[in-house]
């Protein structure tokens, strides 16, 4: 197969497929001319009476674009998406309660898996013995809980238009793209160790239920890493169906495009391993970004260090002595400095930082603040444990990602 075949999805799905069955098929004693004969019956079909557990997928019922209730005070729509308002979190603690945290949906509804049913296959090159675990069986593995943050890489988009004067197609998310929550599950390691991973074994794609059958690789080293889960419960409750029930990755400090909801398989590959979300979509396309074969530019990998205030867009507040609020965030890292300006940059004060301050997830602070009447141009900067500071600008890219210069909040004070 030709190596452009090998970027049409469809191709590069349909020869793994074939490579896979025809393995199991010669470990079954079967003939090349008996394996061309169940291939005509259809890849599919074929797995099915080879292999001890279905090949494709389970297909899954779909429902609504979003179950969980949306009222606008607590949330801004568009379309199958749901941005957080940073003023509902002014009186919250640390972690975004489930009915609050955003919802990025690409496929225009919420598949409804039962547990029952529902399988996770892990397969491909990188595993010597391809697995189907039940929702059971990965309940009763060892588990641990860790507060992450997961940031849509397009969180920000809405900027670009202030600071490029060009309106993007895609989510007009302000800065509610993401949220912190308490994710707990299995070690996604723990999972493909049980499938015999191979010590070759270089990339790992997880794969959504969902009508796009949502997918993007993420390279091995990644994936065995401490806390990339196979997560099960969000802030201590099973994982709700639009973050992705019954199971979803979390891949800690990565684009949201990453952690994948409704998981229903798991492909380890010992070649690269590449899906339109790391070579079409959620890579840098711009004047000042090269193209990045097969990808047509840098693929976005961990998030950028970015802040926000606890405060409605564009509104107003009640003139008196008041703490103002904000929290601050860094995919290769914790904060560790924020800087305010409440005259649109002209003048800084340093942020109390208040506990906990956890890696990637983020950070609350606080300034004290006697708002007097009038307009204010906030501005916040942060710094992260990395050495990242806020810039001023950024470069422009087509699709909007990675949003994080510098963003200017304008609040008026009566
Ligand atoms: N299967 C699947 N997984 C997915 C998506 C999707 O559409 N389908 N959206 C991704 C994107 S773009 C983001 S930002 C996060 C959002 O997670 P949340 O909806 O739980 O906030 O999920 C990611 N995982
Ligand atoms: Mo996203």
């Amino acid at each position: 197969m030709h190596r452009t075949e090998l970027l049409s999805e469809h191709c590069y799905d349909r020869q793994r497929a074939e490579e896979f069955i025809w393995k199991h098929v010669r470990m079954q004693g079967f003939s090349r001319r008996q394996f061309i004969r169940l291939l005509a019956e259809g890849a599919g079909a074929a797995a099915a009476i080879i292999l001890p557990f279905q090949y494709k997928v389970v297909a899954a019922e779909t429902d609504r674009a979003i179950l969980k209730s949306a009222p606008p005070e607590l949330f801004l729509r568009s379309g199958s998406n749901l941005e957080m308002r940073w003023e509902v979190l002014y009186n919250r603690g640390y972690v975004v309660p489930n009915n609050l945290f955003f919802v990025r949906n690409n496929s225009p509804a919420v598949p409804r898996v039962s547990p029952n049913t529902w399988r996770l296959l892990v397969d491909g090159s990188g595993v010597s013995r391809p697995t189907s675990f039940t929702y059971d069986e990965i309940l009763a593995m060892p588990s641990i809980s860790v507060i992450r943050a997961i940031e849509c890489a397009g969180n920000g988009r809405n900027f670009f238009e202030v600071s490029h004067g060009k309106k993007i197609a895609g989510t007009p998310w302000n800065l509610g793209g993401i949220g912190v929550a308490e994710w707990t599950g299995v070690p996604l390691r723990e999972v493909l160790e049980r499938a015999s991973l191979k010590r070759t074994a270089r990339d790992v794609m997880p794969e959504g239920l969902d009508e796009k059958n949502i997918k993007r690789p993420i390279p091995i080293e990644k994936a065995m890493a401490d806390d990339t889960l196979l997560v099960y419960a969000m802030n201590g409750e099973p994982l709700p169906p639009d973050h992705g029930f019954p199971m979803r990755v979390l891949v800690p400090g990565w684009v949201g495009i990453a952690h994948i909801k409704w998981i229903g398989r798991i492909q380890v590959s010992e070649e690269p391993l590449y899906s339109e979300y790391n070579t079409k979509r959620y890579v840098l396309i711009g004047p000042e970004y090269k193209p990045n074969p097969p990808a047509l530019g840098p693929m976005l990998t961990t998030q950028k260090v970015k802040s926000a205030f606890e405060l409605p867009w564009n509104g107003e507040v009640r003139s008196g002595k008041r703490l103002l609020r904000g929290r601050s965030w860094s995919g290769e890292g914790r904060i560790s400095k924020v800087k305010v300006s409440l005259d649109r940059g002209r003048t800084w004060q340093e942020a109390r930082l208040r506990e906990p301050n956890i890696d990637l997830a983020w950070v609350r602070w606080d300034l004290d603040w006697d708002a007097r009447p009038g307009t204010y141009k906030l501005q916040a900067r942060a710094t992260d444990s990395k050495g990242n500071t806020q810039p001023d600008r950024i470069p422009f890219n087509d699709e909007g990602y990675s949003y994080w210069a510098v963003v200017t909040h304008t609040i008026s004070v009566k």
